[in-house]
């Protein structure tokens, strides 16, 4: 049901832009003001470092806004952080832009060369975001120290709380919280189930809200160390309540941009939005390029029988 768009990948890496030299890939999406916008994970010429970029596109297809900075970086004089910043993902609410990325740090008193890896988060108004004045609110971690990644936001609250999805390997957890800044309540929503969900799992796009439940995509990494993504529908009362599960993977690495590239037969997503009745995932394609795949979205609820 999902169909690759046959001008993938959308973006790829700028060679002469140092810092998006080698890979542009996992982006979060956000449809806001007639535009889809990618805030996407990218890496150069100083190897694993992180940082985000910016793109827009009004078809969903077509890129026709790239900025030549990057947007946002790991604060490098904080040791949570000072490896970069990693996988975006967006969630609006009210009028606010929440981001969750993986910030990656170092282990104090051990070696910069060893990594530690916690959720990050911040927020930008609406019309900031809009305008490309990137005055992100100062960051915080919901748990710092904890190897802790794949962290999205639910849009609304639900039963009188904020709700996230999170990933302590292998499992999906859910947690939440009052003001968006303290989480906790944490249990574990889905684990592996099928073979291709063998090795761990995690959050893939935002939930999307739909009348049927929360469409939510995720990730699952197999024991061929293929990462695909899958698709759940979660209820729409009780984020703890898995209503329906795909048995086969949703998408998993075949054409030649998710088979070939930094990391062979990945891929991951970070961000989906809907308009009308389309679904576009936005993913990136073996760590190296931005790719989009559609469906219809009622046809998918259809499907979930
Ligand atoms: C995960 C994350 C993703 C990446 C994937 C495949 O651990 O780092 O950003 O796409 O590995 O390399």
């Amino acid at each position: 049901m999902l169909k690759r768009y046959d001008g993938n990948p959308i973006l790829d890496p700028i060679p002469s832009n140092a810092w998006e030299s080698r890979m542009v890939f996992n982006c979060a999406a956000i449809h806001e003001g007639g535009k889809t916008h990618l805030i996407y994970r990218a890496r150069g010429v100083d190897g694993h470092v992180s940082r985000f970029g910016y793109a827009g596109t009004k078809d969903g297809f077509h890129i026709d806004e790239r900025l030549p900075e990057p947007i946002f970086m790991g604060d490098p004089i904080n040791d949570l952080e000072c490896h970069g910043c990693e996988d975006p993902r967006l969630t609006r609410i009210g009028d606010r832009i929440y981001m969750c990325y993986t910030a990656y740090g170092m282990v104090p008193g051990v070696t910069r060369q060893i990594g530690s890896i916690q959720i990050g988060m911040t927020s930008i108004s609406v019309d900031d975001f809009l305008n490309h004045k990137w005055n992100w609110e100062k960051r915080w971690y919901p748990f710092p120290r904890v190897d802790d990644k794949n962290a999205c936001l639910f849009p609304e609250k639900i039963n009188g709380k904020w709700v996230m999805y999170h990933r302590l390997a292998p499992h999906i957890w859910v947690s939440y919280s009052d003001d968006l800044k303290h989480w906790g309540a944490s249990k574990i929503v889905m684990s592996h189930q099928e073979d291709w969900e063998y090795f761990k799992l995690g959050s893939g796009a935002p939930p999307i809200k739909t009348p049927k439940g929360w469409l939510f995509v995720y990730h699952a990494v197999s024991r061929e160390f293929h990462y695909q993504l899958g698709l759940a529908l979660i209820d729409l009362e009780n984020p703890e309540k898995v209503i329906w599960r795909g048995k086969e993977p949703l998408l998993k690495p075949e054409a030649p941009y998710e088979v070939n590239g930094v990391v062979s037969d990945v891929v991951f997503t970070c961000g989906a939005v809907v308009r009308d009745d389309t679904l576009f995932i936005y993913y990136g394609g073996a760590d190296t390029s931005i790719c989009v795949a559609t469906a219809k979205l009622s046809d998918l609820l259809d499907s979930m029988k």
